[in-house]
Formats: structure tokens, C-alpha cells, sequence
């Protein structure tokens, strides 16, 4: 597809112009159900030919307000110049040379840059990769490799991808229905959860840490992986002080401990990485998604004694750390370093939490609001209690798609409506899209 002659108008609206989804996506999901595999399936089939700052169009000129940001990649907005002008200037100098046959300086200086914006002052090194999921692969390989130990903790509501590894690893077990076997000696242990399970960050912590003793023993746990805000979980903010307590309790057993930036980190919470909202200092943390603004690439960065563990060759894969992503990562550092992006990211979670509060006030299906920064979300149960709300979610996302915003669910019940904004969002486009949840959530009753 070309990009449309006319370019859409940059007002605050969205437009549709079509039915959703429009003839002509219509006509090419017909095309696409005959040749992609039906397991890969589309939130929304409205197919986009052109994208910019928070906006999304489709091939019938229908314009969405994007809410979800490619699943939080797109964090400093479609089409942002400066990674498009150094993605290109890269294209025309190499693109592949494979980082370990011959290497590129790109590669080195994006290490620099996450030693420096990582949480703590130690010495650090890095890996890069294609995906999150190969994040997490490689973390559970170093981890292993450097404390001889075998097994693996995640967190209830965890999401860490979709390998086989990962899919052992993940809490909702439809990602992997029919897919086992899956790899042993992964373990998941209770997170805390305070609008479920009322615990403070203390009571939480004893209680995972309970099953990490008990369940799996110490002696034998190489690792425990946790989002510091769970994604995919339904934006589950642990209760205050939980994170450390687990923290603690690792450095002090020997065990590693993973932060799962991939959703959270890069800006989206209003600093470089959440953990430093919750005072962290992973020993290994990974980063994707927002990394490199929708060019694929993914990292492992940590402490120079455990990621030095894997003897050379140990690490690494054709694509990983390309030099095309790299740049793009390399322009993504220099435009949070010196944009005011995050307290852009502080201001749409302040309006996120003003309007939702409101919202929450007038309808009892919304039993929960939560978030930090541009990472915010609603929780639907049903009136009076904090059992999930099964159907309002998507009922909700498939209303304002009509309308014409771009709406993400998530949450093991699938009950949660969460927001991942482009930090390109201005106020008056966020009160357009709380106007047209605010008409969902009435017609819902
Ligand atoms: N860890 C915390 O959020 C990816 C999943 C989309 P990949 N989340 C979006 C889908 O339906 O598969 C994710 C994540 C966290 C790991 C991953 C995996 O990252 O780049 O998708 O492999």
C-alpha cells in the first residue's frame, strides 16, 4: 500500500468515515483469512497504512486515536522523525553484519546506554535480542549458568511471552493450550495483588516468599522474574513495599532477580525503568517493546558477574541487536534524554486517574482503577463485589472502536480496560476517549 495522497488532518478528532472495519479491510481480511494462520489473531481488523504521533489510519481513511501503542512500543509516538531519520541514515550504511561475526560500534554504545539508565551504579553488561520473549529466554539462561541452580519463579498474573519456555512461565494457560509439553522446574508463586487479595506489600511478600521456601527450596532457585507492573495481568500494581521484600530476600539467598521491564520500562511510568518508582535494583533487567519504537529489538542488561557467566558463544542469534534497531534504540535514548517525556508521561496518568476516578464514582461496574503514568487501567467487576465482569471489557473496546479509539484489554479474567498511550496524547484527546467510555460503560448499565 502507498501512503494516502492526502494525509489525515491533524485535529483532535478521530474520524470514521466507514463501518468498522471498512470495505476495503474488509475485502483484505478476506484475502488474509485464506493465507495467515488463523493462531495469529487481530484485536481490531482495520488494516493501517499510516500512522503518526498518537493517531492510526486505515486503508478507508478512518483515523483511530491509538490507546494502546502497539501493546506500549510505540511510546514516544508513531513515526517520531528523529528514530525514522536515523533508522534510515542506517539502512544506507549496513544493515547486517552479525554482531558476532564482525561487530559495529552501535551495538557497544547502546550497552553505555542502558550501564547508565539502569537502576543502580555496579558494573553492567548486555545482551540484545529480537523480542521480549528472547529476553526472557536469555535471562533464564544466564541465571541458570551463573548460580549452577535450576529452577525458576514467575508471579501469579505473570506474562512473559509466547516460546515454550516463556508459555511455561505465564499465568493464563490459554496461550499455551495444546502447545506442552513444557519445560520443567518453572514454578509460580502468589503475587500480590492489593485490590483481590487486601494484603499489604509485607503480608504479600511473606506469603510468595512462603511458597519460594517452601515449594521449590532455595537451594535449587536460580531465579525469580517479576513486571514491576504486571501488563498483560490486568496492570497489577503490587501493594507498596512488596518488590523490595522479594528483592531483599534474593540478594540474600543467592537467588537472581529479573525485572521484566519489557511493558514498564523505557518512560511509559514516568522514569526510565518502573523499578526505580518501586526502588529496585534488579540484578538483571529486560528491555523490548518501546526500546526501539516498533523496530525489533530486545535486551538483557545486568550485573557484569552474572551476565559474564556464559562462556563465549554462549549468546546470541542471527538478527540480535541489528543494526537498524540499534539506531533506532540509539535515537529512542536520546529523545527520552532530552525530550520532556516523562512528565508528559505523569500528565496523562494524572488525567488517566482524574477521569477514571470519575468514572469509577458513576459506575459500579468499575470496581478498580490503578496505574502509574501513561500505564493505567480499569478493572470491571461485577456491582458490590471484586469477582471479574466477564464481556464488559470487550464490549467496552468494541464500542469505542466504532467510535473511533483504540482500546487494549488485558487481565487473566480479560476484565480490565488499560491504557498505553502514545506520550504524544494531549488532554483534550484523552477527554475525547473517556467522553466515548464513559457512553460504553452507560449503555453497559
Ligand atoms: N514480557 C511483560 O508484556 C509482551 C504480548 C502480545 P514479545 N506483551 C505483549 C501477545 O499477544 O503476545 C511481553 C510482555 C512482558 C514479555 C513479553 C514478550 O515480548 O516481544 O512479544 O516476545
Amino acid at each position: 500500500m502507498s501512503i494516502p495522497v492526502a494525509l489525515p488532518d491533524l485535529s483532535s478528532a478521530p474520524s470514521v468515515r466507514t463501518e468498522i472495519p471498512g470495505p476495503i479491510s474488509r475485502a483484505i481480511h478476506e484475502r488474509r483469512m485464506r493465507t495467515v494462520a488463523r493462531g495469529v489473531g487481530s484485536v481490531l481488523p482495520v488494516y493501517i497504512e499510516y500512522a503518526d504521533g498518537p493517531w492510526v489510519t486505515d486503508v478507508d481513511g478512518n483515523r483511530f486515536l491509538d490507546l494502546g501503542s502497539g501493546i506500549g512500543v510505540t511510546t514516544i509516538g508513531h513515526g517520531n522523525p528523529a528514530v525514522t531519520a536515523a533508522a534510515v541514515e542506517q539502512l544506507e550504511l549496513v544493515t547486517h553484519t552479525l554482531f558476532t561475526v564482525t561487530p559495529y560500534e552501535g551495538y557497544v554504545r547502546l550497552a553505555e546506554r542502558l550501564a547508565e539508565k539502569t537502576p543502580g551504579d555496579h558494573e553492567k553488561r548486555s545482551v540484545f535480542v529480537n523480542s521480549g520473549a528472547e529476553a526472557v529466554e536469555n535471562a533464564v539462561k544466564i541465571a541458570r549458568r551463573y548460580t549452577g541452580r535450576r529452577a525458576v519463579a514467575a508471579l501469579d498474573h505473570a506474562f512473559h511471552g509466547r516460546t515454550n519456555l516463556t508459555l511455561a512461565m505465564n499465568h493464563k494457560a490459554a496461550y499455551g493450550t495444546g502447545f506442552g509439553p513444557f519445560a520443567p522446574d518453572i514454578h509460580r508463586v502468589p503475587n500480590s495483588y492489593p485490590y483481590r487479595d487486601g494484603l499489604t506489600g509485607e503480608q504479600a511478600a511473606q506469603r510468595t516468599i512462603a511458597h519460594l521456601e517452601q515449594r521449590i527450596g532455595v537451594t535449587d532457585l536460580a531465579a525469580l522474574i517479576a513486571e514491576p507492573i504486571q501488563g498483560e495481568g490486568g496492570f497489577v500494581v503490587p501493594a507498596e513495599g512488596y518488590l523490595p521484600a522479594l528483592q531483599e530476600w534474593c540478594t540474600r539467598n543467592g537467588v537472581v532477580f529479573i525485572a521484566d521491564e519489557i511493558q514498564t520500562g523505557l518512560g511509559r511510568t514516568g522514569t526510565w525503568f518502573a523499578s526505580e518508582r518501586f526502588g529496585l535494583v534488579p540484578d538483571l533487567v529486560l528491555t523490548a517493546k518501546g526500546i526501539a519504537a516498533g523496530l525489533p529489538l530486545a535486551g538483557v542488561t545486568g550485573r557484569a558477574e552474572i551476565m559474564d557467566a556464559p562462556d563465549p558463544g554462549g549468546l546470541g542469534g542471527t538478527f540480535g541487536g541489528n543494526p537498524v534497531s540499534i539506531a533506532s534504540a540509539l535515537a529512542v535514548f536520546d529523545e527520552l534524554e532530552h525530550g520532556d517525556h516523562f512528565a508528559e508521561a505523569l500528565r496523562i496518568g494524572g488525567r488517566l486517574q482524574h477521569h477514571l476516578t470519575d468514572l469509577a464514582s458513576r459506575h459500579p461496574l468499575i470496581g478498580d482503577v490503578r496505574g502509574m503514568g501513561a500505564m493505567y487501567a480499569f478493572e470491571l467487576s461485577e456491582p458490590g463485589t471484586s469477582l471479574p465482569a466477564s464481556g464488559a471489557a470487550s464490549a467496552i473496546a468494541a464500542f469505542a472502536a466504532q467510535h473511533g479509539i483504540l482500546l487494549l484489554t488485558a487481565g487473566s479474567d480479560s476484565n480490565v480496560i488499560r491504557f498505553l498511550p502514545t506520550l504524544t496524547t494531549t488532554d483534550d484527546q484523552i477527554d475525547i476517549a473517556m467522553d466515548v467510555i464513559d457512553r460504553a460503560l452507560t449503555t453497559l448499565g
